[in-house]
C-alpha cells in the first residue's frame, strides 16, 4: 500500500484464532458525489441544492463548498488504485444527478455520464464491484425551484433520471441503491433546515419524505424494466431509540422518535403502510392528504436487499414540564423531546459510540421487517487526525471499526443475513454543514497540499481484515 506507516496501533491481526466472516462477504468503502468529486462546473454539470446552499453565507462552517472537494473527478484513476491496494471487493459511490441531467429534466448529459463510465470501467478493471447510489442529496437546483421533494412531480423526475443512468451503466453495474438516507433529505433539508435546501417547514418535510419514497418505488420499477438482473435496494439510516428511564413519558418519547427516525421509512418501504401512531403524532403537522391511492404499493415494490447506515443510538426523555419548543427541529410534531447524553465516549461529531446498537438495529430489521439480505452501507466515525512524519495514526477510528465489525459478526452469528459492510468513508471529504472540518476517511486528504492522499492506520488494518476475511478473536 502507498505511504506505508508501520503497524496499526490496535486490533492487530495475527495468526491466532479469528472471527471469520462468511465466504463472499462484500467488503467495501463508500463515498458520495458532492462530498468528493469537485469539478462543480465542468463538462456541463449545473448546480444542485448543495451548491446553492454551500454558497449561501452562514450555511456551512467556514464557508466551505464542494467546488473542489477531494478533486476525485480528476483523480479517479489514482483513487481506484488506492481502493485496489486496500483490497476492496466493492466500492459504493453516488451519481450526481446534476452532472448527468443538469437541470433535472430532459436528455442525458453524455459528458457527465462519461465520468461514471470511466469510474466503473476502472473499478471493473481492478476487480472491484461497483455499487451505485442514485441519490445522495444533490437535487438539481431547478427542481427545488419548482418545489423540490415536497412536490409530487419530483418523484417522477427521479424515475426519469434513473432510466438515463440505467441505460448508460446497467450493463456493468449489478448493485443499485436508489436513495441514501431519505430521513436526512426530508427532515434535515426541509424541517430543521440544517441541510440543503435549508427550509424550515415541518409539513413540507413530511411530504418530502413521502415523495422521496415514491420516487424510490418508481425508480425500482424503472431499474427492473431496464435491467431485470440488477440487485436493487435502498439505504436507510437507522438508530436504536432508547428511553432514558422506564418512566412512561420517556418510553413514549422513545416511541415517537423511533416513529420519525425509523418506522416512517421502514413501514412504507417494507410493509406498505405508515404506522398509525406516527400518523397520530403528526396530526398537528399534516393530514397525510398528499398520500394518494396506490402510492404505498409503489413504495413497497419488492426489493433484493436493504442497506442500513449505522452510526449511533438516540437516548431520549420526555419534555420537561412547561418546556418551550426551541426553533426549527429535525422532529416534526415531537420537537419538545429531549436527547440525552449518557457520558459514554463520543466521536468528533459528538455522536455516542455504541457498537451493540448495530447488532440491535440489524436484528430488529430482520426480526420485525424482512428476510432480505442486509448490507451495512455506511458505518464509521470522525476523529481529529494529525499527520506526523507523513503518517496518520488514527487509533480511535480503527477501534471504532473494530468494535462495529465485531458487532456485525455477532449479528451474523445470531442469524442475521448480513452480506456486506461498507466503511464510511474511503476518503476524508466534505461533511455537509461541517465542511472539511470533520474527517471520516480511512485515507487522509491533505487539502492544503495538492490533495495528497495518505492511508491512515485504519486503512492498513482494514486491508488486513479484508485479506483475512475476519478479525482476530479477542
Ligand atoms: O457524510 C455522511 C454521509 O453523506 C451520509 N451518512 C452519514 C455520513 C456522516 O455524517
Amino acid at each position: 500500500m502507498s505511504n506505508p506507516a508501520g503497524p496499526p496501533a490496535v486490533g492487530v491481526l495475527d495468526q491466532g484464532p479469528q472471527l471469520s466472516f462468511p465466504p463472499g462477504f462484500l467488503w467495501g468503502a463508500a463515498t458520495a458525489a458532492y462530498q468528493i468529486e469537485g469539478a462543480a462546473t465542468e463538462a456541463g454539470r449545473k448546480p444542485s441544492i448543495w451548491d446553492t446552499f454551500s454558497h449561501t453565507e452562514g450555511r456551512v462552517v467556514e464557508g466551505h463548498t464542494g467546488d473542489v472537494a477531494c478533486d476525485h473527478y480528476h483523480r479517479v484513476a489514482e483513487d481506484v488504485r488506492l481502493m485496489a491496494e486496500l483490497g476492496l471487493k466493492s466500492y459504493r459511490f453516488s451519481v450526481a444527478w446534476p452532472r448527468v441531467q443538469p437541470t433535472g429534466s430532459g436528455p442525458a448529459n453524455q459528458q457527465g455520464l462519461d465520468f461514471y463510465r470511466r469510474l466503473v470501467d476502472e473499478l471493473l478493471a481492478h476487480g472491484i464491484e461497483p455499487w451505485l447510489t442514485l441519490y445522495h442529496w444533490d437535487l438539481p437546483q431547478p427542481l427545488e425551484d419548482e418545489g423540490g421533494w415536497p412536490v409530487r412531480d419530483t418523484a417522477g423526475r427521479f424515475a426519469d433520471y434513473t432510466r438515463l443512468v440505467v441505460d448508460a451503466l446497467g450493463d456493468r453495474v449489478r448493485y443499485w441503491t436508489t436513495l441514501n438516507e431519505p430521513w436526512c433529505s426530508a427532515f434535515l433539508g426541509y424541517s430543521s433546515g440544517v441541510h440543503a435546501p435549508g427550509r424550515t417547514d415541518p409539513a413540507a418535510a413530511v411530504r418530502a419524505g413521502h415523495h422521496l419514497m415514491l420516487g424510490h418505488g418508481l425508480a425500482v420499477q424503472a431499474l427492473r424494466a431496464g435491467r431485470p438482473d440488477a440487485e436493487v435496494g435502498v439505504t436507510v439510516n437507522l438508530y436504536p431509540v432508547t428511553p432514558a428511564t422506564d418512566a412512561p413519558g420517556d418510553v413514549d418519547a422513545a416511541r415517537r422518535i423511533d416513529g420519525l427516525a425509523n418506522r416512517f421509512f421502514l413501514d412504507p418501504l417494507l410493509r406498505g403502510s405508515y404506522p398509525a401512531d406516527l400518523r397520530a403524532d403528526l396530526r398537528a403537522v399534516t393530514d397525510f392528504g398528499h398520500v394518494r391511492d396506490g402510492d404505498l404499493a409503489v413504495i413497497a415494490t419488492p426489493l433484493d436487499l436493504l442497506g442500513v447506515n449505522y452510526y449511533s443510538r438516540h437516548v431520549v426523555t420526555a419534555p420537561a414540564e412547561g418546556a418551550e419548543r426551541s426553533g426549527p427541529s429535525d422532529w416534526p410534531g415531537s420537537a419538545d423531546v429531549r436527547f440525552v447524553k449518557r457520558g459514554v465516549p463520543v466521536t468528533d461529531m459528538g455522536w455516542e459510540i455504541d457498537a451493540p446498537g448495530l447488532v440491535e438495529t440489524l436484528r430488529r430489521v430482520h426480526d420485525e421487517y424482512t428476510d432480505l439480505p442486509l448490507y451495512v452501507t455506511e458505518n464509521g466515525s470522525a476523529f481529529v487526525d494529525t499527520v506526523v512524519d507523513g503518517r496518520v495514526d488514527d487509533a480511535d477510528r480503527l477501534a471504532y471499526f473494530d468494535s462495529h465489525l465485531r458487532a456485525a459478526h455477532a449479528a451474523i452469528s445470531s442469524g442475521v443475513p448480513l452480506r456486506g459492510y461498507f466503511a464510511w468513508s474511503l476518503l476524508d471529504n466534505f461533511e455537509w454543514a461541517w465542511g472539511y472540518t470533520k474527517r471520516f476517511g480511512m485515507i487522509y486528504v491533505d487539502y492544503d497540499n495538492d490533495q495528497a492522499r495518505i492511508p491512515k492506520s485504519s486503512a492498513r488494518w482494514y486491508a488486513e481484515v479484508i485479506r483475512r476475511n475476519g478479525l482476530a478473536a479477542q
